[in-house]
């Protein structure tokens, strides 16, 4: 049988790295796309750089991607490549707007020129429910963000479903709530705080200044996510998926578990700063995993407590 071959923008992030050693695994060839920059950043990917096969484009460009769906015929694509910070987002509305929004209309429509029979797997978000209408989120929960970001991210949502229906494409949408691991960029709360008790307690740092404390987030491990990226695409028909652990817990309890850890008090060392507070915030999310567990036969294997000290472990490790 011919091996699958499969296209993954933002191959160079956290989710775009597990779900290429994810294909690769599997057996697929894994076409990475890359945007230019002066410096390369292929941090998250150099262990596999020799294995996949990496193709210049970019979401503000539709003409690169049909370009590159043409040259190299993949049988699925994973946009996973957005503008995917949300402080960033109130700061460069317009700009995360173009990549995260309009991006996938971009790609969506050179797959549709290309070959709409093509596979497409959308990097929905959990922020498309903001200011959330029912606990917890499912796939029928109306939808309320809070963010330019949940703003363009609903708009990815609602083109991915609109080129299902209007074009019959196999085209699905992944509500995935916030998956974090050692490779998570150090902007994000999670890995801000595994980073900096790794460097107090190394004696490197003498404070961690955050915001809102008392965000509640449903905090997964990014490699399970990605199995479920992948089954996705395997089903007879297409369809949207939640993808969550079910639990949620505050930035606070986080800070807890992970200065517990190693033996200190996050009491003593977390300053509140105004600075990263942001315009309107998203209290609360947690996800019903419900369909993707009953539909997909999906379910994830890192506990939360686990999820920490993981990322608290290899922090330590890699500041020493
Ligand atoms: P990430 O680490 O920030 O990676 C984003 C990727 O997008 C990077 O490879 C980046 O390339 C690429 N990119 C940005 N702008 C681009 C452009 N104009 N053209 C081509 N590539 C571009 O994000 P992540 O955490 O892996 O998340 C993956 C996707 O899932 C994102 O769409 C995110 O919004 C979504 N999502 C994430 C979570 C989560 O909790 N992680 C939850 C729900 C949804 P550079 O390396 O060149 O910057
Ligand atoms: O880690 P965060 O920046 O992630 P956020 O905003 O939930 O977004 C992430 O998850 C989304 C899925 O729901 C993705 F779509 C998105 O791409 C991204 O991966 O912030 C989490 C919470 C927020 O409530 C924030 O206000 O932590 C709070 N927080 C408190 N202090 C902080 C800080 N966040 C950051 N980044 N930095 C702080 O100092």
């Amino acid at each position: 049988m011919a091996k699958k071959r499969a296209l993954i923008t933002g191959i160079t992030g956290q989710d775009g790295s597990y779900l290429a050693e994810y294909l690769l695994e599997q057996g697929y060839d894994v076409i990475g796309m890359i945007r230019r920059s002066s410096t390369v950043n292929f941090e998250r990917i150099h262990h596999i750089q020799d294995k996949v096969t990496l193709v210049a484009g970019d979401l503000l460009d539709e003409v690169s991607m049909i370009h590159l769906l043409r040259e190299h015929r993949p049988s699925e694509v994973y946009n996973l490549a957005a503008q995917s910070f949300v402080q960033t987002s109130f700061s460069q509305p317009v700009f995360t707007g173009e990549v995260t929004g309009l991006g996938v209309t971009r790609i969506l429509d050179a797959v549709r020129v290309v070959d709409p029979g093509i596979r497409f797997y959308q990097a929905s978000s959990s922020e498309m429910f903001g200011k959330v209408q029912a606990v917890p989120q499912s796939e029928t929960t109306p939808f309320y963000p809070r963010s330019p970001y949940g703003v363009a991210k609903l708009y990815g949502h609602w083109i991915t479903v609109n080129y299902r229906e209007s074009y019959d494409m196999y085209a699905c949408s992944g509500i995935l709530f916030n998956h974090e691991s050692p490779r998570r960029g150090l902007e994000f709360v999670t890995r801000k705080i595994t980073n900096a008790v790794a460097r107090i307690k190394l004696g490197k740092d003498k404070e961690l200044r955050l915001g809102n404390l008392d965000a509640k987030r449903d905090w997964g491990y990014a490699k399970d996510y990605v199995r479920a990226m992948h089954l996705m695409l395997q089903q007879d028909t297409a369809d949207d998926y939640v993808v969550s652990t079910g639990e949620t817990y505050s930035v606070r309890r986080f800070c807890e578990i992970a200065f517990g850890h190693v033996g200190l008090n996050y009491q003593d060392y977390v300053v509140i700063d105004e600075r990263f507070y942001r315009p309107a915030e998203v209290d609360l999310l947690v996800g019903d995993p419900a369909k993707a567990n009953k539909n997909l036969g999906w379910k994830p294997e890192v506990t939360f407590e686990q999820l920490v000290t993981m990322m608290v472990d290899s922090d330590l490790q890699a500041n020493k």
